[in-house]
């Protein structure tokens, strides 16, 4: 009887316990959740970590972010689409998606753009990029800030690539993206789009020759497995961007977006030299299982993309002229 009346006891003592009575509760933390198509490790994913870092340690751990890695919320369109639905508090996405959204953008994008890694930092960092970012609010989305994803270039499991004419009858994967999607038809490749999470099938299935990406993603994605050849034309040098949702953001207090918009500026610089390393690394990999790299012959790969160029000169009629100065 008495062992009874002590098991009686306990329960009704856990039962208060979970339910708060007795103990001064703090409330729960605001958990803020974040999609990424890459795998922890990836410096897009270890940029925020460090900045969920920061703001953990800023609010004394009232707001956490916590990443759901490797697309398992979804490719890069449906995140996009929840953040800006308020579904979903954060998506780290390549630019390229975003400019689905908010063509201008699709500037960010254009092949052989910036000079240098220098010129693409001064531009994001100044007026230009501030102002790219700030125009995604009439789309129910808060750009906090840009991440570097080195240079893309096209690989392939049939023949290294020199000139742009050696593109000539490939099947290319390209980001779900119109801008895209014609560059690699007016180098005389057929573009498929088709999803990051879904290019490695494609691939290995035959269904495509290839796709064009930075080393870091060659890397990690397994592509090189099946498509040995990669060729430096470094054609484009597309941003990231972390996304935060405007529902999710207006509920939060003004001193907490503060902190927050602090800390993912902060985050910047932290990606940049993880990008740096991560780069390296993933080169040595590659190297090592065998894969083929060949610089190109840049002159003509910039020739080629000229009258793809003038096209776009129109629509960005004053974006492309502030960021050449910006050099
Ligand atoms: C990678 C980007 C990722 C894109 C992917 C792609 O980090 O955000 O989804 O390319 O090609 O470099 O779709």
């Amino acid at each position: 009887m008495k062992k009874v009346y002590g098991l009686w006891l306990g329960i009704i003592f856990l039962v208060a316990i979970s339910a708060g009575f007795g103990a001064a509760r703090s409330p729960a933390p605001i958990v803020l959740r974040c999609a990424d198509v890459h795998a922890f490790g990836y410096p897009t994913i270890e940029g925020v970590r460090y900045l969920d870092q920061l703001v953990r340690k800023r609010t004394g751990g009232r707001i956490q972010i916590k990443i759901y890695p490797e697309s398992s919320l979804g490719p890069e369109k449906s995140v996009v689409e929840m953040v800006k639905l308020g579904l979903l508090d954060m998506g780290r996405v390549s630019m390229t998606e975003v400019a689905e959204v908010d063509y201008r953008l699709g500037v960010l994008i254009l092949p052989y753009l910036f000079e240098n890694d220098d010129h693409k930092w001064n531009v994001l960092n100044g007026p230009v990029g501030k102002a790219l970012l700030a125009g995604l609010s009439q789309y129910n989305l808060i750009g906090l800030c840009f991440q570097e994803a080195g240079y893309r270039s096209f690989y392939n499991s049939k023949r290294p690539i020199y000139r742009p004419e050696d593109l000539k009858g490939l099947k290319l994967r390209v980001q779900p993206s119109r801008i895209m999607a014609k560059l690699v038809e007016s180098l005389g490749a057929s573009p498929v789009p088709i999803n990051y999470g879904e290019v490695y099938a494609a691939l290995s299935a035959g269904v495509i020759d290839g796709a064009e990406n930075n080393i870091p993603s060659y890397y990690t994605s397994g592509h090189y497995r099946v498509a040995r050849y990669f060729s430096f034309d470094r054609h484009a040098s597309i941003p990231e961007v972390l996304l935060f949702s405007k529902k999710a953001w207006m509920n939060l207090k003004e001193a907490d977006r503060r902190i927050i918009s602090n800390a993912a500026q902060e985050s910047v610089d932290y990606q940049r030299r993880q990008w740096a390393q991560f780069e390296k690394d993933c080169y040595r990999k590659l190297e090592d299982a065998g894969c083929q790299f060949n610089e190109v012959d840049l002159e003509a790969f910039k020739a080629a993309v000229a009258p793809f160029y003038r096209d776009y000169r129109e629509k960005y009629r004053g974006l492309i002229e502030s960021i050449e100065k910006a050099r």
